[in-house]
């Protein structure tokens, strides 16, 4: 049953999660990557996009030369959830 996490839940996430920030407006979760320059960081936006459709679970990301700004949340829960605690795991496995 997809649900929004408790703050404890939420809490613990974060702590394994190095650099995200919690979005109190959005119930997200954010992070702002940096790569060497576009070609990287449009690299680590095509991995993750196909990871993200096989999740069926997409990132709110904007990207400008060597950044991509990512924010996580869960709109069919309207906040976060195991799913974008998930897909942030994914994002820095991908990042390396
Ligand atoms: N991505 N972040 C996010 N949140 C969702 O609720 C979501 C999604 N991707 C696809 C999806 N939901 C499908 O379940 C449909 O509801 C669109």
């Amino acid at each position: 049953m997809l649900r929004v996490l408790t703050e404890q839940e939420r809490a613990e996430a974060l702590a394994r999660l190095p650099g995200w920030t919690y979005e109190p407006t959005r119930d997200a979760i954010t992070k702002s990557f940096r790569f060497t320059d576009f070609v990287e960081a449009w690299g680590f936006m095509s991995r993750v996009a196909i990871l993200a459709e096989k999740a069926d679970h997409h990132p709110e990301w904007f990207n400008v030369y060597n950044r991509v700004d990512v924010l996580l949340t869960t709109h069919d829960c309207t906040g976060l959830s195991a799913r974008d605690v998930a897909l942030a795991q994914a994002m820095e496995a991908v990042a390396g």
